[in-house]
C-alpha cells in the first residue's frame, strides 16, 4: 500500500501559532516525501455558530494561508471539503455503522457541548464521523494533526476496522503524525490549548502585526518568580513560552534557560516577540503578494479538486458496491 497524507483545517477565523507549530509544520515536511491532500473543512466549521457573511472570506483567507505557509501545489492538492459531496456521502454511510456510544465519549464533543449549549446540534456529535470520512475517502494512512485530534484518529480506525469486518477489507489503518510539541497552550490560559474560540488574547495569529505580537507576548500569563525554567506543572505559562521560543529558534530548552539566567521575564518576552515577528515575516510578505492573485489561487484549488475527486469517486463506488447500493 502506498502512503498518502490527508489533513484538514476549519475556516473559522485566523490561523494561529498552535495550528502552525502543532500541525502545519509537519505538512510542510511530509509533502516532500508523500502525496498529500490538504483540506479546508468548511462543513466542519458550520457545526458551531458562524457568520454566513464571513464564511466565504474565511475560506479564501485559509487557502491564502496554506499557500503562503509553503504548501506546494505541484506536490500537494488543496481542496475545499464542500466542493466534493463525496465526503458527505461517505460520512452518512460510516455514520450508520458507528455506535452512538463511540461518539458520545469523544472529548471534543463533551467540551463543545458545554461551550455551545444553545447550539447543540447533530453536526457537533457526528463531526468525528465526517472527519473519518474525510480521511478514508482518499484511503489516506498518514494524518498530521495536533494532540487534541488523537481521539478522532482513534475513532477513524475503529470505524474503518468495523467497516472492513462487515464488508471486506477496504480501508487502511491510519497513523497520526504529531509534531514535537503537539499541544501549544493558550497565552492567557496556559493550562488549556491555544484556541481561537477562547478570544484574541488567547492566541497569536500568524497574521498578527508586530505591535500586536509584542503586546500579546508581553501580557501572556506567567507566574511571579521571574525564573525561566521548564516546569509544566508549576509554571505552565513560562513553559509554554519557552517551548514556543525553542520551536521558532531550534535552540534547546537548556540553552535558552542558560541564556536568560538572571535576566527575568521582561527581557525574555521582549526577545521572544522579536523572534516571532522575524519568523512570521516571510509568510506575511508572501501572503500579501498572493492576496492580489485570486485567480491563481482558484486555479490551484480547482486543479487539486479534480485530482482528489477521482480518488473520492473510486472509493465511494467501491464502498457502495460492497454495501449493496450499486
Ligand atoms: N493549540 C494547539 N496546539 C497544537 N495543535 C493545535 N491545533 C489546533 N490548536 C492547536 C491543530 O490545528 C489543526 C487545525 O485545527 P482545527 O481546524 O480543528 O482548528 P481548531 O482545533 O478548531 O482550532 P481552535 O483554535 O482550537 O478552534 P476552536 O476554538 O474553534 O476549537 C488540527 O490538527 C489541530 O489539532
Amino acid at each position: 500500500m502506498s502512503n498518502l497524507v490527508f489533513s484538514g483545517i476549519q475556516p473559522s477565523g485566523q490561523l494561529h501559532i498552535g495550528n502552525y507549530l502543532g500541525a502545519i509544520i509537519n505538512w510542510l515536511e511530509l509533502q516532500e516525501k508523500y502525496p498529500c491532500i490538504f483540506a479546508i473543512v468548511d462543513y466542519h466549521s458550520i457545526s458551531v455558530p458562524f457568520n454566513p457573511q464571513e464564511k466565504r472570506q474565511e475560506i479564501k483567507e485559509l487557502a491564502l494561508d496554506f499557500l503562503a505557509l509553503g504548501i506546494n501545489p505541484k506536490k500537494s492538492q488543496i481542496i475545499i471539503q464542500s466542493h466534493l459531496p463525496e465526503h458527505l456521502e461517505l460520512a452518512w454511510i460510516l455514520g450508520t455503522i458507528t455506535p452512538l456510544s463511540w461518539l458520545e465519549r469523544i472529548p471534543t464533543f463533551k467540551s463543545k457541548k458545554q461551550q455551545h449549549q444553545q447550539y447543540l446540534n447533530l453536526g457537533l456529535l457526528s463531526y468525528p464521523v465526517l472527519m473519518s470520512a474525510d480521511i478514508l475517502l482518499y484511503k489516506a494512512n498518514l494524518v498530521p494533526v495536533g494532540e487534541d485530534q488523537l481521539p478522532h484518529i482513534e475513532l477513524t480506525n475503529q470505524i474503518a476496522k468495523r467497516f472492513n469486518q462487515m464488508f471486506g477489507k477496504t480501508f487502511p489503518e491510519i497513523k497520526p503524525i504529531l509534531t514535537v510539541q503537539s499541544r501549544i497552550m493558550g497565552l492567557n490560559r496556559p493550562n488549556d490549548k491555544m484556541s481561537k474560540s477562547l478570544g484574541k488574547s488567547n492566541y497569536l495569529a500568524l497574521t498578527d502585526l508586530p505591535k500586536t505580537i509584542r503586546q500579546k507576548i508581553k501580557s501572556a500569563t506567567t507566574d511571579s518568580d521571574n525564573q525561566i525554567k521548564l516546569d509544566w506543572e508549576k509554571k505552565p505559562g513560562i513553559s509554554n513560552l519557552l517551548s514556543i521560543y525553542h520551536l521558532f529558534t531550534k535552540k534547546t530548552i537548556d540553552q535558552i534557560c542558560q541564556q536568560y539566567q538572571n535576566k527575568g521575564y521582561a527581557q525574555f518576552k521582549s526577545d521572544l516577540a522579536e523572534i516571532i515577528i522575524e519568523q512570521l515575516s516571510p509568510f506575511q510578505n508572501k501572503r500579501q503578494r498572493l492576496s492580489n492573485k485570486p485567480g491563481y489561487i482558484n486555479k490551484i484549488i480547482s486543479n487539486g479538486e479534480k485530482k482528489a475527486k477521482k480518488i473520492a469517486q473510486a472509493t465511494l463506488r467501491e464502498v457502495k458496491q460492497k454495501i449493496g447500493l450499486l
